[in-house]
């Protein structure tokens, strides 16, 4: 966290003001910075694969893909790294984890990234394969999939209904190669199509209702969204016009479309979150989310650029069953009035913890949890139950619901937890948790600003 370095003289200024109300849901990742969101449905969950800017990146400094799951459009899950450039040692071990995408088949699931080589061209595509969503994801073949290329990068991939998968990548220009059933090789020569007006790169491929769709990100910079169709899996394209115009704001932009519990959406992203801490443009991105709804004839309404509302709930959490504490709508990290820039502080963080599962770290006092949407029920919940490790003498977790400073429904005085690392479910009374309400999780104590509270693993109700 060296970039946040820095700021900690203006963010112990920072908690001594007054809190602002909840923050809205875009962007949807608020603990890391995010980029090149690629969104893939399977077995009712949306599973979504980011590319990750390091906290201290200036640049591109890009090491691992990280996944983020969600039932709900709205609350997301951090289900931790899923590969890294450690993945494929042959590689040059830069910062050059760029778009990746996910695609099943046969009941393995295959990401293809693109990354470097030494040499000139140095971008190659490779392949990993796990048996399972959340990885973790293998070197596939223990070399690039695609040999090296000048713009060799931004794979997305498609299987079309008769069976024939296609990889689509490059900027400026567009490629793709007829993959072959193992989806770790291909038959036949790349081949380079004739790429549709305004194509830079971030190519989103795929096939819905007879139409075949290239969404990208178009002409740099900055870059918007554009879209083209085609009546065959390998074009013509036919240009179609922007999904999104570009914003001065933000140099950069990144389609991935999916369809999910019956609506469509479309995700990118935008510098807001790098914007919220600084008034310099660093490469540290921020994945954002909208619904849109296709024409008739298969187009594409154009969509405003990403504002702060984010995308629909589209079901409530069950408070009755355990929930991950990393399942997050919105999180404390960033600046709590857009108002008044640069007054933010680190918030919480969400990593992997010792026994291997996702945890939250770094609650600092004052830190908190948005979860949106709880449905407590009629007679509402009783009984709060974390839990955690390593809490310090004195922390809370208090719970609030509908804003900040809704009204308190308990409040979990943490009892010591014991040694280093030694995890325990601690519990207590609430009142007043009733109907569908917006669940606040603030994390209190007598901490310095920076030292976390607590660590916390996951939580429940119980009526
Ligand atoms: O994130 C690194 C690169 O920036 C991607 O590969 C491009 O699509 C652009 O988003």
């Amino acid at each position: 966290m060296q970039s946040v370095r820095p700021f900690l003289a203006i963010m112990s200024l920072a908690v001594i003001l007054p809190w602002s109300a909840a923050q809205a849901d875009n962007p949807i990742i608020q603990t890391r910075f995010t980029a090149d969101p690629a969104p893939f449905v399977h077995d009712g969950v949306v599973y979504l694969y980011a590319s990750h800017d390091e906290d201290d990146a200036d640049g591109f400094k890009m090491l691992d893909w990280r996944l983020y799951s969600s039932t709900d459009m709205v609350n997301w899950t951090d289900r931790g790294v899923v590969a890294s450039l450690k993945t494929f040692p042959w590689a040059v071990q830069s910062n050059d984890a760029w778009a990746p995408q996910v695609i099943e088949r046969d009941g393995k699931f295959y990401l293809y990234a693109p990354i470097s080589v030494a040499g000139s061209p140095k971008n190659v595509i490779a392949v990993a394969v796990a048996d399972r969503p959340e990885g973790p994801f293998k070197d596939a073949i223990g070399k690039p999939l695609i040999a090296p290329g000048n713009g060799y990068i931004d794979p997305t991939v498609w299987i079309d209904n008769d069976g024939q998968a296609y990889l689509y990548w490059g900027n400026p220009s567009l490629w793709y190669v007829k993959l072959n059933k193992d989806m770790v090789s291909y038959s036949g020569e790349i081949q380079k199509v004739a790429q549709p007006a305004d194509y830079q790169e971030g190519p989103w491929f795929y096939k819905r209702a007879g139409h075949y769709y290239m969404a990208y990100a178009s002409t740099c910079c900055p870059e918007g969204i554009g879209y083209a169709m085609s009546k065959g899996p390998t074009g013509p394209w036919v240009h179609k016009g922007k999904l999104m115009d570009p914003s001065p704001r933000s140099t950069g932009n990144h389609p991935g479309i999916v369809d999910y519990k019956g609506k469509s959406y479309l995700f990118g992203f935008h510098y807001e979150l790098n914007f919220d801490m600084t008034p310099i443009h660093h490469e540290r991105r921020a994945i954002n989310v909208t619904s849109f709804t296709y024409n008739a004839d298969g187009t594409i309404p154009k969509q405003p650029w990403w504002d702060t509302k984010g995308a629909a709930q589209i079901a409530p959490v069950d408070p009755y069953s355990r929930v991950e504490a990393e399942t997050i709508a919105w999180t404390s990290r960033i600046k709590r009035d857009r108002d008044r820039p640069y007054d933010w502080a680190p918030g919480v963080l969400t990593e992997a913890g010792d026994a291997g599962g996702m945890i939250v770290t770094r609650t600092t006092n004052r830190s908190y949890i948005k979860v949106a949407g709880v449905d407590f029920g009629t007679d509402g919940a009783r009984t709060f139950v974390a839990k955690v490790a390593n809490a310090l003498p004195g922390a809370q977790i208090e719970l609030r619901v509908d804003g900040l400073t809704g009204p308190v429904i308990g409040t979990l005085a943490v009892g010591t937890t014991g040694a280093a690392g030694h995890w325990q479910e601690q519990s207590t009374l609430v009142a007043g948790a009733t109907g569908v309400r917006d669940l606040f999780i603030l994390f209190k104590g007598k901490g310095d600003d920076e030292r976390s509270l607590l660590d916390f693993d996951y939580w429940r109700f119980a009526r």
